[in-house]
């Protein structure tokens, strides 16, 4: 029997036997989870004012000022089970929707009195200030509060689907995500209303781009059939304030066509890019552009044909710009021979340096039309690893942010991990020039000298789960990033609390952001590795699997210690690629934050820690905290019982259930290795060499699923590009 199902029998049994004696408890009515933080439950204001609410009037037409309406009216219906009146005269409104040319486009303005009015610079300004005054009256703020003004501070924020259009009996898989895809790969055209829902979804947090499928680009993407799919989702979301975007496949015009040769100096590979967008803008006119991956991990690229990524980005940037569209080109490059650009064969032979010397020498030299997408993270996107110091050392250059949101490494949907806190030190941690230096989120923002604005990107978790997600906590990291994107200066916990109020109710609110503010810490401490590589396992980034021999190069494990040296004396002379405060501050082991320590220093296993334990008794304890802590979520979740509806409140439990499982796979198998290369046992005697591992061996195969989809397909292109450029 399904846990959830167990769960619920057991529940309902406990209230039957209690019914006997006392009044049986009342839980609110279940819920599947699928509103997300739109639920729009009945709200009880004063008749007079739920009247007036419903009396709007809309000085803007367009089809986003009726997306707008249309959320309105939907929220209206649940808060007051009132339908809305649309009235054509302003004098009779309660609700005044208007634009305001003196406001940036994106930017919106609610006033309360007389009447409340929601304006925008445009359209969508309007639509975001919509969202904005919903969540404040679902959250039962007063009246007064609703009056706000914003507007986003990033102006490109993105979703990437990793979709690899593979056509299952259900649906397609996605890379690095236990799910499968919402979207119909088969046939776009046809109708769903769960894409409207998901744009109304992102729209509700800001979200105006989406690249719809996995970087690892399967060239069908670009083929006639799937474009006219792509142009009918762009329609359904584009009322909506969001643009598509798709990634590029480098050799299609080799795949698709059959052309010779892929080479971006090429005439004939040019005109086919031409051609290609211009097919694309027929059918969606407002088309973003192309996200590319190339050069990278066995994807065809420029290099290919001994060209460079600047030529590479050139040949798509010059076919999209006349229709106004982008390239989007990823940084996320290593292992090539950047040996005649480092300082030393060390450096070379570190891959966290692999990805600056890559682009480093190219900067200012990319055409206008380029975004450069730099991972958040410096190897990948582990728990708290360091900022990728390549956003310092790309001036003239526009950048780009791609942050993690599908958790992969970090145990994807059966974690609560929620990453606020992170993605707020990426964001503001300080990488420019000048006095104070610019932050991340300044430089990718274009309000950084020598910056065009660029964008933020994350990573989607988003599948076919009825609650979107496959655990309902994991919508707060959506909405987080969402709002963080906005606002990468909003606090973290203040937009964890939004989201908990909304989704749970005022009752559970608290206990439910007490459960999620340090889960990323707790996370750290047992898939993180003090900044280190923690090494999953890995094909699966799921398990660890610290025998697989790459763990010992990556983490630089001895039997006298642990830790990478990045430092220019005697290691991999990283360090040196940030600004000098900053290299200063991760240089000194007694100064760089312990999250990031086992980064930039290999440190024997007697290392004195700033709490007077040793570096390898530390590692055992923070292993066993993390246990701890992950098994009292489950008892913290039990306080809610009774504030939540029971079918989101089981949904949670047997997830925090199989969180506690992971977390003690995590501690069984770490402790044991680290025990025997140290030869130091645990001074608590917790366990010894013969410790088995983890009796509860859970490797969930649904993500595992989306990376073998996806690696067949390079395989058999691989050959087909051999083929045909052999010919
Ligand atoms: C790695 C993922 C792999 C992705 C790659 C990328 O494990 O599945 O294709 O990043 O971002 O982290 O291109």
């Amino acid at each position: 029997m399904k846990l959830r199902h167990l769960l619920l029998t057991l529940i309902s049994a406990t209230l039957a036997a209690t019914a006997q004696t006392k009044a049986p408890q009342v839980f609110p009515p279940d819920e599947s989870g699928y509103e997300t933080w739109l639920r729009y439950t009945e709200q009880a204001l004063p008749s007079e004012t739920a009247e007036q609410l419903t009396r709007v009037h809309v000085g803007v037409s367009g089809e986003t000022a009726e997306a707008a309406l249309s959320e309105w009216s939907r929220a209206m219906e649940g808060f007051f089970d009132r339908e809305v009146k649309r009235v054509s005269d302003p004098e009779q409104a309660g609700v005044l929707f208007a634009l305001n040319s003196t406001l940036g486009e994106e930017a919106y303005q609610i006033e309360v009195a007389p009447r409340l009015r929601i304006s925008g610079g445009s359209e969508r300004g309007l639509l975001y200030g919509v969202f904005t005054a919903l969540s404040s009256i679902q959250r039962g703020e007063d009246r007064a509060a609703w009056a706000k003004s914003s507007e986003p501070f990033i102006s490109l924020r993105m979703l990437n689907h990793w979709d690899n259009l593979t056509i299952d009996p259900t649906l397609g898989s996605i890379e690095r995500v236990d799910g499968s895809t919402i979207f119909e790969w088969p046939d776009l055209t046809r109708p769903n209303p769960r894409y409207e829902d998901y744009a109304r979804m992102l729209a509700s947090v800001g979200i105006n781009g989406v690249a719809l499928n996995n970087v690892n680009s399967d060239p069908a993407i670009l083929s006639s059939e799937l474009l006219a799919g792509v142009a009918a989702l762009a329609d359904t979301l584009r009322p909506w304030g969001i643009r598509v975007f798709i990634t590029a496949n480098f050799a299609s015009p080799v795949l698709l066509d059959g052309v010779k040769t892929a080479d971006p100096l090429d005439p004939n590979v040019q005109a086919w890019w031409r051609a290609k967008a211009d097919e694309i803008y027929a059918l969606i006119p407002d088309f973003g552009g192309f996200l590319v991956k190339a050069d990278s991990e066995g994807r065809p690229g420029p290099g290919t044909y001994g060209r460079s990524h600047v030529d590479g980005a050139r040949v798509m940037a010059d076919a999209l710009a006349p229709h106004g569209g982008i390239v989007i080109w990823r940084a996320f490059v290593y292992g090539r021979d950047i040996s005649e650009r480092t300082p030393h064969q060390r450096a070379a032979d570190d891959v966290a340096n692999h990805g600056s010397y890559e682009f480093m020498h190219l900067a200012g030299e990319f055409p206008d039309n380029v975004v450069l997408q730099i991972k958040c993270s410096v190897i990948d996107f582990q728990a708290w690893e360091p900022v990728h110091p390549l956003f310092g050392r790309m001036p003239d250059t526009r950048l780009g942010i791609e942050m993690d949101l599908a958790k992969q490494y970090k145990g994807y949907d059966s974690t609560i991990g929620w990453e606020g806190p992170y993605f707020d030190y990426i964001l503001n941690h300080p990488m420019g020039d000048g006095d104070p230096p610019a932050t991340i989120a300044e430089i990718v923002a274009g309000k950084a000298p020598g910056h065009e604005p660029g964008l933020i990107a994350g990573v989607a978790n988003i599948h076919d789960a009825r609650d979107w997600f496959g655990h309902m906590l994991n919508a707060s990291t959506l909405y987080t990033y969402g709002r963080q994107a906005w606002n990468p200066q909003a606090a973290p916990e203040a937009i964890l609390r939004d989201w908990a109020e909304l989704t749970f109710g005022d009752a559970a609110a608290s206990g439910v952001v007490e459960l999620l503010d340090d889960s990323y810490d707790t996370q750290a401490k047992y898939h993180g590795l003090l900044g280190n590589h923690s090494l999953a396992e890995l094909q699966h980034h799921y398990r660890p699997d610290p025998w697989e021999p790459l763990f010992a190069k990556k983490t630089g494990v001895t039997e006298h210690g642990i830790g990478f040296d990045r430092s220019s004396e005697t290691g991999s002379a990283f360090l040196d690629l940030y600004p000098e405060a900053v290299a200063e501050l991760y240089a000194d082991p007694e100064t760089c934050p312990t999250r990031f320590l086992l980064f930039f220093h290999h440190l024997p296993w007697d290392y004195e820690m700033d709490d007077g334990s040793t570096l390898i008794q530390f590692l055992y304890d923070q292993y066993y905290e993390a246990v701890e802590e992950v098994r009292a979520y489950e008892d913290q979740w039990r306080q809610l019982l009774g504030k939540i509806d029971l079918e989101r409140w089981a949904h949670v439990q047997e997830k925090l259930a199989a969180e506690a499982w992971h977390a003690e796979q995590w501690r069984d198998i770490m402790c044991r290795y680290f025990l025997e290369v140290s030869g130091i046992p645990d001074e608590k005697g917790r366990f010894t060499e013969g410790t088995p591992e983890s009796p509860h061996v859970r490797v969930n195969t649904g993500f595992w699923r989306g990376v073998q989809d996806y690696r067949a397909r390079v395989q058999r292109e691989r050959e087909r590009i051999r083929a045909i450029t052999d010919e």
